[in-house]
């Protein structure tokens, strides 16, 4: 039986006003219904935003130090839940259940960085030209903020867009994405039963085109920040900052891997597998494009296809499956159609390079990992996110080629080099055009004491996690004190 979910407004759980709901599927076998969701419309992102903006003051004027509290208790009460919450996201997302909870532990590492931080939203003093004059800054709330997730990290991204905000005092309307919105709930509930007030945090569920529709349009809210697909994210920065309101996206990647001839072949295998086939290549940190010198590019390729053919794609929930499935038919057909573009460029799927069939496979939206040879710089597979468990992989005569190649996207987030070159890694970290710059290690993974985002169109520029996410939501008001008054 699908158990029922609500949305929270006013530190009430309650349905859609139109009492309309709809199905959350299992994508690893879509004859199970996870979760029945309100599918809420504009009314009730206003009654969300209502409480909000009532629930406002009295948030911000409780200061830091008691907000983290709430964030500490919330963070052992997911931690105590983590494996229950863990495979309820393997049952929504795909992802495998030590993915679904290792996200649900890192979740629980955000409310403790962040339950710190609390205590952290500074200001600056300056010295003042004038005489007796204190002079300095204190970052203030904006207010009501709103937040539209997505499915593929469906409760680490709804708590590190969330957790910052709150903590530097604002009242938050989020929605979560329709695909997988338990894992959203397991959050907000945290937080609800570790005592956050009515009103603070409220949660609605339902289609961007109405309650995403609202949250950008709504001019009570005062910032948004949104994490999915380029075309979304770049309507949506137009719509919410054309009424002078704060945008914040995080958008695509097209990521790289150099491997140069002097690396360690088997670590440059199990990085780049890790960063594009694990979380079956759904992350906008996925390696998609390898770039490896010509001396090793037979060994290198020869050993990822051996070990990608030999990956067990399955039931998330299996133990065992190291590839899930893809989290619906849509994202299915989006990465078969790249599949078919690939080879109709010319590209050579060398392991994988279709959809799966028979057996459990016929219940679920399963694809093979799939590894291109023969692909050119130029083709849509090396410039387009795919979104799936694709990479392609280029011959490069140098490394200077292979560092023209990579910053030749439009995106810019993740990238790595796999050597023991020291100058050649100091001419990588200083020449790649990417927001999170990795060495020896995959392109995935982020740490949520740092910051987090890209550079050119992965990113509106603003920055996630760490103690500069505060900053978005934030308004800095300079104090010129005199007091010879
Ligand atoms: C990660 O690499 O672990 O939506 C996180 C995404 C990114 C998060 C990636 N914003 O895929």
């Amino acid at each position: 039986m699908a158990t029922e979910y609500s949305n929270l407004i006013g530190g009430e759980w309650v349905p859609a006003a139109s009492g309309k709901t709809f199905e959350n599927i299992n994508p690893a076998d879509t004859s199970e219904v996870v979760g029945v969701h309100p599918e809420s419309g504009r009314a009730d992102v206003v009654a969300a935003i209502d409480a909000a903006e009532a629930a406002f003051a009295e948030w911000r004027e409780m200061g830091g130090p008691a907000r983290g509290k709430i964030l500490f208790k919330a963070a052992q009460i997911l931690e105590a839940r983590a494996a229950g919450v863990g495979r309820d996201l393997t049952r929504e997302e795909g992802k495998t259940v030590p993915e679904g909870t290792g996200e649900t532990l890192r979740t629980v590492e955000l409310l403790e960085y962040y339950g710190g931080e609390a205590r952290r939203v500074t200001g600056e003093t300056f010295p003042s030209g004038q005489p007796n004059t204190f002079l300095y800054t204190v970052k203030e709330p904006l207010g009501v903020v709103g937040l539209i997730t997505p499915w593929n990290f469906p409760i680490a991204i709804p708590a590190w867009k969330a957790l910052p905000a709150l903590v530097a005092g604002n009242t938050v309307v989020l929605k979560p994405a329709s695909l997988a919105p338990i894992s959203s709930y397991h959050f907000v509930n945290a937080l609800v039963e570790a005592g956050l007030p009515a009103g603070v945090l409220n949660m609605v569920t339902g289609p961007g085109s109405a309650v995403g529709a609202e949250i950008a349009t709504n001019p009570r809210i005062r910032a948004v920040s949104f994490t999915g697909s380029n075309a979304t994210g770049t309507g949506l920065y137009d719509t919410v900052t054309g009424r002078n309101a704060k945008c914040q996206c995080e958008m695509g990647g097209k990521n790289p891997v150099i491997v140069l001839a002097d690396a360690d072949i088997d670590n440059a295998v199990t990085q780049v597998i890790a960063g594009a086939i694990l979380s079956t290549g759904q992350k906008c940190t996925a390696t998609s494009r390898v770039l490896v010198e010509r001396a090793v590019a037979d060994e290198f390729t020869d050993l990822l296809v051996g070990k990608v053919k030999a990956m067990e794609v399955g039931d998330g929930q299996r133990e065992g499956v190291q590839v899930g499935p893809a989290v619906d038919q849509q994202q299915l057909d989006n990465i078969l159609s790249y599949i078919e573009i690939g080879k109709a460029e010319g590209a050579e799927a060398l392991a994988g390079g279709s959809r799966l069939t028979g057996g459990e496979y016929d219940k679920g939206f399963y694809v093979e990992p799939t590894v291109f040879g023969g692909m050119t710089r130029s083709m849509r597979i090396a410039q387009e996110e795919i979104f799936g468990p694709v990479v392609g992989v280029i011959p490069v005569a140098s490394f200077e080629e292979a560092m023209d190649i990579a910053n030749d996207v439009e995106f810019g987030l993740s990238a790595s080099i796999i050597t023991r070159d020291l100058n050649r890694t100091f001419e990588y970290i200083n020449g790649i055009q990417a927001g999170l710059v990795h060495v020896n290690a995959q392109t995935a993974g982020a740490e949520v004491q740092v910051p987090f985002g890209g550079y050119k169109g992965s990113s509106t520029g603003t920055r996630e996690q760490g103690n500069v996410a505060v900053d978005f939501f934030t308004q800095i008001k300079t104090v010129y004190l005199h007091f010879d008054g």
